[in-house]
């Protein structure tokens, strides 16, 4: 076969994939999760495939070929979304998060499975992959087992290490949430500190999260009648992750973690509504984007702060649009527009837009950065901070923390991001680093999704590496054994030559002896 004559075949393989029924399992309650993943699921169901999307969340509209199913959220559930929001705005500690999230992530999560809606599609229903919205919830790849079919791990947040462990990816110097540090390399401390990190995940992922999420995939999928958590986990196909080197730096990757970063950024962004188009097109001084995320909402930020930025807003020139959870904002100055949810890469993608104050949530960095807008970051907590750091360190962001607001602070860090052209330009050239890939992000994510399908299921991308346990990974039993027999060899040989040399001195004695 000639290079043209492959090329028309390979065309025509890709092209003549059989419309698929795919099984979409979201249940987090974060908006900023959920989204990336719908466009990965909207994209797909363009292609002909037949989607099914369980989340919180479903679109308003109708689409083709999609069938959104809404998971209620009830009982004592009601509130935990609000109270994890308040408990990051507040950077409030380990011991009020954790419970927190056990009860977010996993309750939740038990509790969906055994829902009604969800019963009466694990009974009536029939798929032929699974994709798993992941937040430390291994638990949900029993739906792969009960449908029978391959299973795909989607996670929209920055390398979790947990992803690192499913895949096999080896021990890098970057033991935490993903951010690498440039400090890991030659210094020799920050590398222990990084393998004490490394080494505590180790022992939440695999110990308390393992056995917390294990308990939820055993009393939904008994072992009786499914394959085991540990199965399910190591028969994962593929994992997507919502990151790209250019944001996270380059890594070792095994060929089964794909990074499609960007995935929620449309090539082309969608028209604006009206009331923001106008808004925006009117704002001859250009405008600021305010946003706290999906997750910390910007009502919970302290009254006295509140009052300082409405009152550096009004004496700005520019515009400014605010994602604000509440109807009212009292002493909202004129130019400035609230609103409760925004369709925020759109509104990034406009050309008047010159800054975007952020909290440093993951989605929201990669989203100005593919736009080219500078960022203020008051990062909250969760790993915002390392985010903000690490924008600071790139040159197109300026941090300023909560507690450090002050009229005079704010107002210098807005005059600095909006007058000194450096900050523009250093986030356009990494806008177009960003963008520069074979194929875009959304592309890379159907292509890889489809190549899993094709092959129903993708065994012969994992590593064997990855069912060993960090002794054996890191070959640290071998290293043990060289040293037992080096040891051992090296009494050996001590007692041959005590031998040797006792016989030889009894000899030279004898001899002495003689003379
Ligand atoms: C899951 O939910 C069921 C029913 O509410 C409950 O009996 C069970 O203990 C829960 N499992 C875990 C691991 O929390
Ligand atoms: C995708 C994948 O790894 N599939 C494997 C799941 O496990 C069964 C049996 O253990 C294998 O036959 C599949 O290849």
């Amino acid at each position: 076969m000639n290079g043209n004559a492959l090329g028309i075949f390979i065309l025509i393989v890709i092209a003549s994939i059989d419309c698929s029924r795919i099984l979409f399992v979201q249940p987090s309650m974060s908006k900023s999760h959920v989204m990336p993943l719908q466009t990965l699921a909207k994209d797909l169901a363009k292609r002909g495939h037949e989607i099914t999307f369980l989340s919180i969340f479903p679109f308003d509209k109708k689409i083709e070929n999609y069938r959104d199913i809404k998971l209620e959220v009830k009982g004592e559930y009601v509130n935990v979304f609000e109270e994890v929001g308040k408990a990051i705005s507040e950077g409030a500690g380990l011991s009020k998060m954790i419970p927190l999230m056990n009860k977010m992530i996993y309750g939740f999560g038990n509790e969906t499975i055994q829902s009604p809606t969800v019963q009466k599609i694990m009974n009536e229903d029939q798929f032929d992959l699974v994709v798993v919205g992941y937040f430390v919830s291994e638990f949900l790849l029993g739906f792969a087992d009960h449908f029978n079919c391959p299973s795909i791990i989607f996670s929209s947040g920055n390398h979790v290490a947990s992803l690192n462990f499913i895949v096999g990816n080896p021990l890098s110097p970057d033991g935490t949430f993903g951010d690498v540090t440039d400090s890991a390399v030659g210094n020799f401390i920050n590398k222990v500190k990084i393998f004490l990190v490394y080494t505590i995940q180790l022992a939440v992922f695999k110990g308390l999260l393992y056995y917390r999420s294990k308990s939820i995939y055993d009393y939904n999928f008994p072992p009786d009648r499914y394959r085991s958590y540990d199965e399910m986990i190591r028969n994962v196909s593929l994992v997507l992750v919502n990151t790209h080197f250019t944001s996270s730096g380059p890594r070792p990757l095994l060929p089964n973690l794909v990074e499609v970063g960007g995935l929620q950024v449309k090539p082309n962004p969608a028209p604006l509504p009206e009331d923001l188009k106008t808004f925006l097109d009117d704002a001859k001084d250009g405008a600021i984007l305010f946003s706290f995320g999906s997750n910390a909402k910007s009502i919970y930020i302290p009254e006295d702060k509140q009052k300082i930025i409405l009152k550096v807003f009004s004496k700005l020139k520019q515009r400014v649009i605010m994602k604000w959870e509440s109807d009212v904002l009292p002493g909202k100055p004129k130019n400035v527009l609230i609103s409760k949810w925004l369709p925020q890469d759109d509104i990034l993608a406009h050309p008047n837009i010159k800054a975007f104050i952020s909290h440093c949530g993951y989605g929201g960095v990669i989203e100005a950065k593919s736009n080219g807008v500078p960022i203020i970051g008051i990062p909250l907590g969760a790993d915002q901070k390392g985010n903000a750091d690490k924008i600071v360190e790139e040159g197109w962001a300026v941090r300023l923390d909560m507690t450090d607001i002050t009229e005079e602070s704010l107002t210098n860090a807005l005059k600095e991001i909006l007058s000194n052209p450096k900050y523009r330009d250093i986030v356009g050239k990494q806008a177009i680093l960003a963008k520069d890939r074979p194929m875009n992000a959304q592309d890379t994510a159907v292509y890889w999704v489809e190549y899993v399908l094709r092959h129903n299921g993708a065994p012969h991308l994992h590593y064997p590496g990855a069912d060993l346990n960090f002794f054996q990974a890191n070959s640290i039993d071998v290293i043990l054994f060289i040293f037992a027999v080096i040891y051992a060899a090296f009494k050996v040989i001590k007692l041959i030559c005590g031998f040797i040399f006792c016989r030889s001195k009894k000899g030279s004695n004898e001899k002495l002896k003689r003379n």
